[in-house]
């Protein structure tokens, strides 16, 4: 059985999903981010970044990095077809969008909850969050105009873990709903996604619906 080490709200709820809708069996080990589980010994021993998440595989492989564990999980579960197969036309594309998702935009909402991290100045936390709340709309834009042509979702008509990373990173934007009224087709997706049981579940575990 799987171990993933998690937070509500985190970037543990991609690789969640992807269990979600492999039917996998899994246990969640939930940290208290407030109480720095993630940055104790036993934690930083499997995660020496002390970041959420972590995937501990049944044959006792440890995982970490999100979109590492979505792909990792998409290999393994080959029959949900969350990820385009060696050889197939479109795989290329699929890791564009997952890479620009996770260095793009995941990356760009760091000065955005830990705006403390980026000056030795406390009183530029607000103008550092302001900043990157306004870089992360410039980004979520790029994606806007991808889902505007064909969609609904970044591969099209086909639905991919790319879009699973998508939703996640779309509960992130504070109020989501500013970053779905932004950006229509983001929306049009997100509210597809949502609608699929497996993903619908995962985000109801997350608070997020
Ligand atoms: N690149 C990492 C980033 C993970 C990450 O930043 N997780 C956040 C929660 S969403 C976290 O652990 N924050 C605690 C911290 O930065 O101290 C990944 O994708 O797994």
């Amino acid at each position: 059985m799987y171990k993933l080490y998690w937070a509500a709200g985190t970037a543990a709820l991609a690789p969640q999903a992807v269990l979600e809708e492999a039917g996998a069996p899994y246990e969640i080990v939930a940290l208290d981010l407030q109480r720095q589980e993630h940055r104790r010994p036993e934690y930083l021993a499997l995660n020496p970044a002390g970041l959420v998440p972590t995937l501990v595989t049944d044959d006792g492989q440890v995982l970490t990095e999100s979109a590492a564990i979505t792909v990792a999980l998409c290999e393994r579960h080959a029959e949900t077809r969350l990820m385009p197969e060696p050889g197939d036309h479109d795989r290329g594309i699929f890791f564009c969008w997952l890479f620009y998702l996770t260095s793009e935009i995941q990356k760009a909402y760091k000065p955005y909850y830990y705006p403390q991290r980026f000056s030795i100045w406390p009183a530029d936390a607000p103008n550092i969050k302001a900043q990157a709340r306004r870089h992360l709309i410039d980004r979520w834009r790029i994606v806007e105009s991808r889902l505007a042509d064909p969609g609904p979702f970044l591969l099209g008509p086909q639905f991919t873990a790319a879009d699973i990373y998508l939703v996640m990173l779309a509960t992130w934007f504070e109020p989501k709903e500013e970053l779905l009224a932004m950006c229509p087709n983001i929306k049009r997706g997100f509210d597809l996604a949502a609608e699929r049981p497996a993903l619908r579940r995962t985000l109801e575990a997350n608070g997020e619906l």
